[in-house]
């Protein structure tokens, strides 16, 4: 077993790794209006209130003892981080900075720098165009993020107010939303119903082994451990040719780079009744249970069992399991179990590469930090009247590699997964997976399919076809940003 890296938890902010706790996050977007006021109000009062990694982890310690001996989380924990657009980097440090490329993996990495708005990166993402994002993100410069955490919506808005009061003028408040888990039993499930944060990469260094004999490069049973590069500078990253073993770690040309990443934001509006209506419309022609067509399409139900292990019948009792509920894979299916656009299975196809090799999959995997915003469906509501969705959050030391790997070259992609073919009774032959009807986006908006909706388990040849005409998750909002370390807010930065 390669020994692990040693992480320097107290010196990387606390959403990056296992995330703020949070059952609210309030989303507070700036432009720094004074610059020495803004280092002064960050070193005085501010930093003081960052919430590492060290802290987080020690947290999540808590919450995990507390879940063992069944006992409610009485602890009111507040959660702090900033990062940084490209624009805010050049406010803190002056037109001459050094940019923020990356070498990984042979590729140079400019996307922070270009920035989620820039039309190449929205073109090369079928992103929808700019005039259709909230106005705040294309009418005003944006210059950073504080993500500011807590176990309810009052505690966080009240700590937000304390938090400007510090920054006084210093900056200007271009837009800031309140976002909140769902209410009740929908908790830890995003707007479509579906559980969310089942599976996250597991990190050497931090991610504690079940099964440190048997299942020595796994943390959770199915969870693969990777090299911290993968998420925060400063470590070896996954070698590309073999899943466990180390690899360079990326590079960026300033010092004090070490313990930091890259968050991708987007704020993805759910069109919820509109899913329901379509979803339950499909059912009915392909002589399908909605449910089914709609675990199908996401690879999971609602529950968060996998249709791999359960294809055919949710079970609450496997989706609950995290002995269990990761613990498969995916490349000896001809999507008899799961269908190869399902979501889950696109953006992280896990051993469904040539020969099972995964070494080609990990070095694009992303630890992923989101939280649902806008209000419950209405029951009157049969078309959306009121924004709600996921405010998608994700950390990565290449954005190019990373995030928009996974959604330019998978989940937008028809062809992906490549070389699939049909089961020999079924006709055999080739198989154009097609979209991921969840995420996937075709140029300029257009109509999407997916092959094989309805099951042939555990035979049968049935070919069928999904088209979806609309997107029902809606991108109305994104920005890249740049999450220094503790060190460098303490020292260059301010
Ligand atoms: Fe996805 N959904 O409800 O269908 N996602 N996601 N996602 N997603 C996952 O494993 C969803 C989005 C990934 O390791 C689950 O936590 C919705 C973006 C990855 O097996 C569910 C939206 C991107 C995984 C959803 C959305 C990804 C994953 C299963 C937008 C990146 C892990 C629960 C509104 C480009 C796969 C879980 C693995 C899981 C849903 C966005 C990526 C239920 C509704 C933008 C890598």
């Amino acid at each position: 077993m390669p020994t692990d890296p040693t992480l320097h938890l107290n010196d990387i902010q606390g959403d990056v790794l296992e995330g703020l706790q949070k059952n609210s996050e309030n989303f507070i977007f700036f432009k720094i209006a004074d610059v020495a006021a803004f280092k002064l109000a960050m070193k005085t009062h501010v930093i003081p209130l960052i919430t590492t990694a060290a802290v987080v982890h020690q947290r999540e310690f808590i919450n995990e003892q507390r879940k063992k001996l069944h006992q409610p989380i009485l602890e009111r924990w507040l959660g702090l981080n900033v990062s940084f657009t490209k624009d805010g980097m050049t406010e803190l440090l002056g037109t001459s900075r050094p940019q923020l490329i990356v070498q990984k993996n042979g590729n140079s990495d400019n996307h922070f720098e270009l920035g989620a708005d820039d039309p190449a990166v929205i073109s090369g993402l079928n992103d929808p165009p700019k005039t259709s994002w909230l106005p705040q993100f294309i009418s005003d410069r944006i210059d950073g993020v504080f993500l500011l955490t807590g176990p309810d919506h009052d505690f966080v808005d009240r700590h937000s107010q304390l938090l400007l009061g510090h920054l006084g003028n210093s900056i200007v408040v271009v837009y800031s939303e309140i976002a909140n888990v769902r209410p009740d039993s929908e908790k830890g499930h995003e707007h479509f119903g579906f559980l969310d944060g089942v599976s996250q990469p597991g990190v050497r260094g931090l991610t504690r082994r079940r099964n440190p004999t048997i299942k020595p490069d796994q943390g959770l049973p199915g969870q693969d451990l990777l090299w911290p590069g993968e998420f925060v500078f400063g470590y070896p990253g996954q070698s590309p040719t073999d899943d466990t073993a180390q690899g360079n770690p990326p590079t960026l040309p300033v010092s004090w780079s070490a313990n930091s990443s890259f968050m991708v934001f987007r704020r993805l509006e759910q069109k919820v009744p509109e899913f329901n209506t379509f979803v339950a419309a499909q059912a009915t022609a392909l002589g399908m249970t909605p449910e089914l067509l709609a675990s199908r399409m996401v690879g999971r139900w609602r529950s968060g069992a996998p249709m791999e292990l359960a294809p055919l019948q949710d079970n609450p009792a496997l989706g609950n399991d995290n002995l269990e509920n990761n613990d498969f894979q995916f490349g000896g299916d001809l999507q008899r179990l799961c269908p190869y656009a399902a979501h889950i299975r696109k953006a992280y196809p896990r051993d469904d590469f040539p020969g099972g090799d995964e070494a080609p999959v990990q070095i694009h995997r992303i630890i992923r930090a989101g939280i649902q915003f806008g209000p419950e469906v209405d029951k009157n509501e049969t078309t959306t009247t009121t924004s709600r969705g996921l405010m998608f959050v994700c950390y990565q030391t290449s954005i190019t590699d990373q995030f928009e790997f996974i959604q330019s070259q998978w989940v937008n992609n028809p062809g992906f997964i490549f070389g699939k073919s049909r089961p020999v009774g079924g006709g055999g032959g080739p198989v154009r997976p097609g979209f991921d009807t969840i995420i996937g986006q075709a140029a300029g908006g257009g109509p999407r399919d997916m092959d094989e909706p309805v099951p042939n388990y555990p035979t049968g040849d049935t070919r069928s076809a999904l088209h979806v005409p609309a997107q029902f998750v809606v991108l109305t909002a994104a920005a890249y940003f740049y999450v220094p370390s503790m060190t460098a807010l303490h020292s260059v930065l301010t």
